[in-house]
């Protein structure tokens, strides 16, 4: 984690976070962040939310399901409660600020600091020689997302920890090689009872949209029976629920579906355990699904309408992306003139 002291308080408080259109939306996705985007908007901060296509070709993208990921994705930001009109939906690739300060961020960003980056190793695996240099250089890209905004605080998963700490590294970096106080020292926001939604198949695992089962995770799209179904084949173990959070601590799979009911629920931990503490899980999962399916359906149902009309996404994106610049090119002007380059 960057040393250098905070200095947000010299910068008006903005939110930035971004999804990648890399398949379709899961429940952990949903309930680590985009819940959590729709809390954060409101008259405090600016809120500015982002399908990162860019980032989802780090992976092999088919053209046609990548256009459909990114409207679906910015469907799912309209039928979960973010107001176009309030917050800014945009995607990145409309918006050619990020790459041009992502690439003065791979100057920045050191490869000792990159080679550190566990999302890498994970995505790239056994297989690291083939993997693209994008997927290795993506924080640098995260970074500038963030930055090319001067966005203060940014709402993620607890699996984006170690990609926001370096973010805060590059900029103070960047502040510091230049003599400056340009660039904000971003808070990472990672709160609520869902902040790692755990496959439905392994309790290690997080649930992931390109996970190769299906089974392992819930999708937004996904109908009453089909999230009944996985729920009921959610692995888990032959206690009964605890009826104290310590009582989960070596229980990964169970810890899991009692932290989604909570969040799903606006609920703590603490409050489900004792309404359902004491319960098997052939009663536990039919609440749970029962619940996940009252709050999910109305997403999905929403979701499907906005679909139909493709033409509509693509012009609140296009008004997006032109709010965005409106916010991006004067931060790119001025690194540009801080680093040298002639204008
Ligand atoms: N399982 C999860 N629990 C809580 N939060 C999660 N997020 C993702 N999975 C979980 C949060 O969702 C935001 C967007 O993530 P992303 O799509 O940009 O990338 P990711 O973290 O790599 O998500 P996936 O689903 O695992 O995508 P793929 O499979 O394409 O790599 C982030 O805030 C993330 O923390």
């Amino acid at each position: 984690m960057s040393e250098a002291p905070s200095n947000l308080a010299n910068f008006a408080p903005r939110v930035f976070s971004g999804i990648q259109p890399s398949g379709g939306l899961t429940l952990g996705n949903y309930l680590g962040a985009i819940k959590r985007f729709v809390d954060m908007q409101g008259a405090d901060y600016e809120t500015i939310y982002c399908m990162v296509d860019m980032h989802a070709i780090t992976v092999w993208q088919d053209p046609g399901a990548l256009r459909r990921n990114t409207r679906e994705l910015c469907a799912g930001f309209i039928a979960a409660g973010i107001d176009p009109e309030q917050s800014i939906l945009v995607n990145q690739s409309q918006v050619p600020e990020h790459a041009q300060l992502g690439w003065i961020f791979n100057c920045v960003a050191r490869m000792g600091w990159m080679k550190r980056m566990t999302q890498f190793k994970d995505k790239a695996g056994k297989n690291a020689e083939q993997a693209s240099l994008g997927l290795f250089a993506y924080p640098a890209l995260m970074a500038a997302d963030i930055l090319v905004y001067h966005a203060t605080h940014v709402p993620v998963g607890e699996d984006q920890k170690q990609h926001l700490e370096l973010t805060r590294d590059i900029a103070a970096k960047f502040n510091h090689d230049y003599d400056v106080d340009f660039f904000p020292l971003t808070e990472p926001v990672i709160e609520g009872a869902a902040t790692r939604v755990m496959s439905l198949r392994d309790g290690s695992k997080k649930m992931s949209k390109s996970d190769p089962s299906d089974m392992s995770r819930i999708n937004m799209t996904d109908d009453a029976d089909t999230i009944a179904a996985k729920i009921r084949k959610a692995r888990t173990d032959p206690e009964a629920l605890p009826s104290e959070a310590e009582g989960l601590s070596e229980r990964p799979e169970a810890r899991n579906l009692v932290n989604i009911y909570a969040a799903l629920s606006d609920q703590t931990v603490a409050e489900v355990l004792a309404e359902h503490g004491g319960q098997q899980f052939s009663a536990f999962k039919p609440a749970l699904s029962e619940l996940a399916v009252e709050k999910l359906a109305p997403i999905s149902t929403e979701m499907a309408r906005l679909m139909e009309e493709p033409g509509e996404i693509d012009a609140i994106l296009a008004r997006g992306a032109e709010r965005a610049r409106e916010r991006a090119e004067p931060v790119l002007k001025k690194t540009y003139e801080i680093i040298g380059m002639v204008r």
